[in-house]
């Protein structure tokens, strides 16, 4: 992609340092998310970052300082989204939720966000355990999948990725936190993306479920992924960097506005068309069959402009707050202590 002039250094989009375990998956991704940003230029402080409950939650702390950002209740980070959308249409929403947040506890609200496709980039740090309670299986663990403690998933898992398709999320994508180049692409496609983006990215969790029988540990998320393309955002009037890099694969050239295209190569040439949701859905399934991990962009149509689905006549919109003193302001909090 081409080279921005840098409005602002790396060190501004930096956050504060991680108190999460080394190793664990979700600190590559808060390290993908803030280059991201910084190679887009995109000033701090037109972006909020917003979150629920968890490991993954936290680690909204662990990039972007200079940004806004609200740890919410655990599995409500949407409905928190769409009211900042509302308040703020202009800010760059960046959703970090757990598998735990978003599959279990927040499955509704995951669903309705979708529906009022609210612009977004929502990423799910999933390790297939609710990792700051102690390892506990959530929704998302794959059949046979098997903790730390024991316990084996024999309930049906819900594919996070054939859901959002099937709710009509226009940008369903999945990938691993150790894969930094399809990261790195993937958040910038989202954060230009008019709706919800929503990208699945298995992200280890060293403490609960790295062990062997575990199907998202470092090596078994290595092993068993199967990634169906790469993308890249080319300026017009550029010649792709990549452009000879997947020979046997198709590409796939899609208007993402007036000046850019998303290429995409596909690494098979019978891969499925990512412009047709029920292909999509038979693709994730087929290879969900074969015990293995889907990766790459599933589903995605390009939209140029928003398309807020929130119907404004039918919500209530308060007048402007007035603004409190700081001595209001204090005097109202001390009612609550
Ligand atoms: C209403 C409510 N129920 C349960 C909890 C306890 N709790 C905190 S985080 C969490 C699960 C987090 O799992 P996940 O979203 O997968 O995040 P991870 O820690 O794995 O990154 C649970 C059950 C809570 N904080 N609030
Ligand atoms: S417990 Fe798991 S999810 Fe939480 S910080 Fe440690 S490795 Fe990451
Ligand atoms: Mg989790």
């Amino acid at each position: 992609m081409k080279k921005l002039k840098k409005e602002f250094s790396i060190e501004e989009y930096k956050g504060s340092t991680s108190t999460l375990c080394v190793g664990c998956g979700h600190n590559s991704i808060s390290e993908h998310i803030l280059n991201a940003c910084h190679d887009l230029n995109i000033a701090p402080n037109q972006i909020a970052k917003l979150s629920g409950i968890g490991c993954s939650s936290k680690s909204i702390n662990y990039f972007l300082n200079q940004s806004f950002g609200i740890n919410f209740i655990h599995g409500r980070m949407p409905s928190l989204a769409t009211g900042v959308s509302l308040a703020n249409p202009n800010l760059k929403l960046i959703g970090v939720s757990g598998d735990g947040d978003t599959s279990n506890i927040g499955l509704a609200s995951f669903c309705h966000l979708i529906r009022r496709n609210i612009p977004m980039l929502y990423i799910v740090e999933n390790n297939s355990v609710y990792g700051l309670t102690k390892g506990q299986l959530s929704a998302t663990a794959y059949s046979g999948h098997i903790n730390k403690n024991k316990d084996v998933m024999t309930d049906t898992p819900i594919d996070l990725c054939t859901l959002a398709i099937e709710m009509g999320c226009k940008f369903v994508a999945r990938s691993f936190s150790g894969d930094k180049k399809q990261m790195s692409s993937l958040i910038k496609l989202a954060l230009k993306h008019n709706g919800v983006a929503f990208i699945d990215v298995i992200s280890p969790c060293i403490a609960f479920a790295n062990n062997p029988e575990s199907k998202t540990s470092h090596i078994a998320s290595k092993k068993n992924r199967i990634n169906l393309n790469n993308i890249d955002i080319v300026y017009e009037k550029e010649k792709s960097s990549s452009d000879n890099l997947y020979k046997d694969g198709e590409v796939l050239k899609i208007s993402i506005s007036d000046d850019k295209t998303l290429h995409l190569y596909k690494l098979s040439a019978d891969n499925h068309n990512i412009e047709n949701p029920s292909e999509a859905t038979a693709a994730l399934n087929k290879i969900k069959q074969q015990n293995k991990i889907a990766t790459g962009l599933f589903y995605f149509i390009s939209s140029k402009t928003k398309q807020v689905s929130l119907q404004k006549n039918k919500l209530f919109i308060s007048p402007p707050a007035q603004k409190l003193s700081s001595n209001s302001f204090q005097s109202l909090l001390s009612e609550f202590k």
